[in-house]
């Protein structure tokens, strides 16, 4: 199959993009301890600008949100200082970018928060796994359930990020609720056992990603808010699923569908995992959904251009793949082999492993 229809120009409602190829929002952990990026963040993105839209790395609206060492923020002036040179060089380079907006719930460490206080959760119930801390990899820390009146203080600091990212010269943002952080501890029953109306019934959970993409799209238009899901990821935090994913999920799709926002983007699988779509029937939250659909999770060029040529997806999200490709989609138009990047490279460090990968040469 050719792989012509992945170089289609579409619209995600406001946001043009030049082609179906995004690359999904990847942490690095290479801004400082205050959450500000260096210059080496303006080459890492700029780079990478020949993709139709990209997603940034998640980034901390708050830093309760904050759940690893060296990952950006957007709720300082500073933070938006230094993203304005990756907005203005990704936008020079002839690209779109959008910011992901996160808040990482209980997936986080005492010491990465205020005065070393509790990470907070819709309910005290602590997360598995490990987050990277100044100590290295550590077990979260036993979360503190948030009170319904401190809920509002939440969605105001999505809304402030969101006039941030604003402010910093997006072409607008992507909510992360997905991969059992915040927005997904509310949704699911397994990390929510509230007894308030964010609790309890499916429309009580998915209340706060509703609210939140609400507030978010109050700053942006509709048609320039995204939101990222993944009905089928467990690893992060050692999220246990939710007990009836598709009415949960089907349910959200449609509540999200009918804020007319840019674009749903899926994790179809397990995150840092195989992917596992046929275990789910994404088309049915597509459908729910009824906008453009953004599909992710362990593509590779040929079933890009099947998704893409069967209406499955508008545009294919490649993770992993940008981080040793920043000419991804010249690689994909020419069918060039992709660099395989080491994974001692993801997380932290300098310029190598980050910025220095080469481009693919036809001659
Ligand atoms: C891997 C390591 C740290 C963070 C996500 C933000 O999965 C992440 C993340 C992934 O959404």
């Amino acid at each position: 199959m050719s792989a012509d229809i992945l170089f289609s120009s579409t619209m995600l409602r406001s946001i043009d993009v030049a082609n179906r190829i995004a690359m999904a929002p990847l942490t690095r952990s290479r801004a400082g301890m205050d959450g500000v990026h260096t210059p080496l963040a303006v080459d890492y993105y700029s780079q990478r600008a020949s993709s139709g839209l990209i997603i940034t790395e998640a980034t901390n609206i708050s830093q309760q949100g904050r759940g690893y060492a060296y990952t950006p923020g957007i709720y300082t002036d500073a933070h938006v200082e230094a993203w304005i040179w990756v907005t203005e060089a990704v936008h020079e380079a002839g690209g779109r970018i959008v910011m992901q907006l996160w808040h990482v719930g209980r997936v986080s460490h005492a010491s990465l928060q205020a005065n070393g206080a509790a990470p907070v959760a819709p309910s005290a119930i602590a997360g598995g796994g490990t987050v990277y801390t100044l100590a290295g990899y550590e077990p979260p820390s036993m979360p503190r359930a948030l009170d319904t009146e401190e809920i509002s203080g939440i969605i105001e600091d999505y809304r402030l990020a969101a006039r941030r990212a604003k402010e910093a010269g997006f072409d607008g943002v992507e909510v992360h609720a997905a991969n059992g952080y915040l927005l997904e501890q509310f949704l699911r029953d397994s990390t929510n056992a509230r007894e308030d109306r964010y609790g309890g019934t499916i429309e009580n959970r998915a209340r706060l990603p509703i609210e939140v993409t609400r507030a978010v799209a109050e700053v942006w238009g509709p048609d320039r808010v995204g939101i990222r899901l993944s009905p089928l990821a467990t690893s992060i935090g050692a999220t246990p699923l939710d007990s009836t994913t598709a009415d949960t999920y089907g349910y959200l799709a449609r509540q999200l569908g009918e804020l007319k926002l840019a674009y749903l983007h899926c994790v179809e699988g397990q995150t840092v995992g195989d992917n596992a779509a046929d275990a789910f029937d994404f088309k049915a939250l597509h459908t729910a959904f009824g906008g453009k659909y953004m599909a992710n999770n362990g593509y590779d060029r040929q079933r890009a251009i099947a998704a893409v040529a069967s209406g499955h997806a508008d545009m294919v999200a490649f993770g992993r793949p940008y981080i040793g490709n920043p000419d991804l989609v010249e690689r994909i138009r020419a069918n060039a082999p992709w660099f395989d990047a080491p994974a001692d490279c993801y997380y932290g460090g300098g310029a190598e492993g980050y910025i220095d990968f080469p481009v693919f040469s036809s001659g």
